[in-house]
């Protein structure tokens, strides 16, 4: 294992079991629906790219891109898109994908956009959710784990676009970005 890596949070295996969960439970609440599924570049890409597999109800994807994080690891608090979605969302039931909520800052801005965009409706689907960090009241329809307040990398996610390819979810070290 990678020396700034402190610890495995969760493993691959693990995190597999939680996406089928997960995405059981947006099948089984979708029924009858077509859901859009709106993956937050960049970290959000392998989660998305799973739990898409596993979903058993019509489903389609799209992606956006937001930047808000000030330096590597304390988000600047603005929120700016990037890049928006390809297509018109009216009248689609829309489900955003993140894979960690931590101020929550991003999410309230994407929400308040595309809420504008008259969808049918805007839920939020997040694999991991550092609560205690909150800046607002925003919480996931759907949640892989609620987790301590660690700079946790992989799986998606990245620390200074590095990590995102580790097949698990690892808790990076503080002195690495102290
Ligand atoms: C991360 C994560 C969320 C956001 C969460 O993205 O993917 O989009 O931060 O933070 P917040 O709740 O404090 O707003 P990041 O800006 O690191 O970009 P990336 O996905 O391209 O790595
Ligand atoms: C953003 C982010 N990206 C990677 N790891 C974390 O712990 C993070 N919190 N907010």
């Amino acid at each position: 294992m990678d020396n700034n890596i402190k610890y495995v949070m969760y493993g691959a295996e693990e995190i597999e079991r939680k996406v089928k969960e997960i995405a059981r439970q947006i099948s089984h609440d979708y029924q009858g629906k077509e859901v859009l599924l709106v993956c937050v570049l960049k970290g959000s890409i392998i989660f998305t790219a799973d739990l898409l597999r596993y979903i058993s109800v019509p489903v389609k994807m799209d992606t956006i891109a937001v930047s808000s994080y000030g330096n590597a690891t304390e988000s600047s608090g603005v929120v700016r898109l990037l890049k928006d979605l390809d297509e018109a969302i009216k009248d689609v039931h829309v489900l955003i994908v993140e894979d960690i909520i931590d101020s929550g800052l991003t999410l309230e801005y994407l929400i308040n956009m595309l809420k504008q965009r008259q969808p049918a409706s805007v839920k939020v689907c997040a694999l991991l959710d550092k609560r205690e960090r909150r800046k607002n009241n925003i919480i996931a329809d759907y949640t892989g784990f609620i987790i301590p307040n660690e700079f946790v990398i992989g799986y998606g996610m990245d620390y200074n676009e590095d990590y995102r390819q580790l097949p698990y979810i690892g808790v990076l070290k503080p002195e690495v970005y102290q």
